[in-house]
């Protein structure tokens, strides 16, 4: 499998209950390495734009005031087949369908307040790392040091 990266955001309700340190613990425990990591607050064009295709559901308002309402952690995750593990630690978009040990199961509430993102697939991980992160700011631990 190839290395990939995935783009991450662990969102305003995981923030607010202080699980952020938890959630990159277990990144960092299932072997992603954290490529570029960053705090900060989503203005509402910001997060209308980032979430785009979503612009004609009918969910779409409630969300955008949900993704503006504190503080997210912005992340780049790099390993094998990186997409498809964020995926599964997460677990299912509705944290009430959610299994205990994935993170929508152990720090989301609903369908909406499900504590983190996680891009679908190598062409929206492309999309969404660049939307939030420059090339300056994507380190490997080699070149870190
Ligand atoms: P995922 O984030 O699992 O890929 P998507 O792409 O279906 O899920 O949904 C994007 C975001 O929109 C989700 N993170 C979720 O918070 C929100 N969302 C999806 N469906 C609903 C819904 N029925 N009501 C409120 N928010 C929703």
């Amino acid at each position: 499998m190839a290395v990939e990266r995935t783009f991450a955001i662990i969102k305003p309700d995981a923030v607010r209950k202080k699980v952020a340190g938890q959630i990159i613990n277990r990144i960092e425990e299932a072997g992603l390495e954290i490529v570029a990591m960053k705090k900060i607050q989503l203005t509402e064009q910001g997060a209308q734009g980032f979430y785009a295709v979503h612009k004609e559901r009918p969910f779409f308002n409630d969300l955008v005031s949900f993704m503006t309402s504190g503080p997210v952690v912005a992340l780049i995750l790099e390993g094998e087949g990186a997409i498809k593990q964020w995926r599964d630690l997460m677990g299912p978009t509705n944290s009430n369908e959610a299994p205990a040990g994935t993170m929508r199961g152990d720090f989301g509430t609903d369908v909406e307040q499900n504590a983190t993102h996680g891009s679908d697939a190598p062409e929206t991980a492309k999309l969404e790392t660049t939307y939030f992160f420059n090339a300056s700011e994507i380190l490997t631990a080699s070149e870190a040091l």
